[in-house]
């Protein structure tokens, strides 16, 4: 898997404000409150990093795989999304979750509560870990991974040859000006992708594909090209009530520590909750392509 971000500048009138705002995201991500914890978490980012890695062609039987490039960028300004008390709000969504598979609803089902999937601990807090801890061990993926701008693989220092996780994981929030690209393959004709991020302005909203994912090929042999921003929705996953966005003192980029906030006790569905939220394709721009085919 290969992850990296741009390297263009957010404009630059914003740039302190983001700082401001998110930098407190990215201590809360980077530096957990105890050493333990901290361990535990680089442990599993690296193993899954690791994993995301083995598994293209597990089990296929294939011959061959396509590979796609997805980019996922912030495309927002300081007008995209304004609060409810009329203050200019950052756009901004977490290091995100990706699988492949031919199977109906990997990770959530609307109308039914959230699978005890690590997606209470995705939607509330970015914290991808148990997600995808779990989705390791899930029946009917071909690959699993997730994105960031600073887990690349990087050489082994005591070979050279070797590329392994970065001893220190942290995540970067997407914000405005910046963006995700990573590979994923798929080696069936009937493979599909879904892909999550956090909403951070908000107590437990996501970003993704629909609940069964998108299909990597519009006919056998031919992959799928093009942007792909229209094919994604907002999506509550019914674990936290939720606040104005940009605004909660719950929400994940302010709230104190992580699963902070009232329990809402509801089902996974498309976003509803009467709050004006910022135009996703005003947002982001989700682009596809195919990078080619190897074998396996
Ligand atoms: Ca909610
Ligand atoms: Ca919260």
């Amino acid at each position: 898997m290969i992850k990296s971000k741009s390297q263009q500048n957010s404009r630059q009138s914003s740039k302190a404000y983001l700082n401001e705002v998110f930098g407190k995201l990215s201590t809360r991500v980077s530096a957990t409150p105890s050493e333990k914890t901290r361990l535990l978490r680089r442990f599993s980012l690296g193993a899954l990093l690791a994993l995301s890695l083995m598994l293209p062609g597990c089990g296929s039987g294939s011959s061959s795989a396509f590979v796609f490039e997805i980019t996922i960028e912030n495309i927002s300004t300081m007008e995209t999304f304004t609060a409810a008390d009329g203050t200019p709000s950052v756009v901004a969504f977490s290091s995100g979750v990706f699988a492949v598979h031919k199977t109906m609803a990997p990770i959530f089902t609307l109308g039914e509560v959230a699978r005890q999937n690590g997606l209470e601990a995705f939607a509330e807090d970015a914290d991808l870990s148990t997600l995808l801890q779990t989705l390791g061990f899930q029946e009917g993926l071909s690959l699993i991974g997730f994105f960031d701008s600073s887990v690349a693989l990087v050489p082994n220092p005591e070979n050279p040859d070797e590329l392994i996780p970065p001893a220190s994981p942290v995540q970067t929030p997407l914000v405005p000006g910046e963006k995700y690209r990573f590979l994923l393959s798929a080696s069936s004709d009937e493979s599909k992708a879904s892909i999550l991020l956090q909403f951070l302005q908000s107590n437990d909203v996501f970003i993704s594909t629909p609940p069964d994912g998108i299909p990597l090929f519009d006919a056998p042999g031919v992959p799928r090209s093009g942007d792909i921003t229209g094919l994604f929705s907002y999506y509550d996953a019914g674990t936290e009530v939720n606040e104005a966005p940009g605004l909660g003192e719950n929400q994940t980029v302010r709230q104190a520590e992580p699963n902070t906030g009232a329990d809402e006790g509801g089902v996974v569905r498309t976003l509803d909750d009467g709050f004006t939220y910022p135009s996703l394709p005003a947002s982001i721009r989700v682009i596809i392509t195919p990078v080619g085919e190897f074998d396996n």
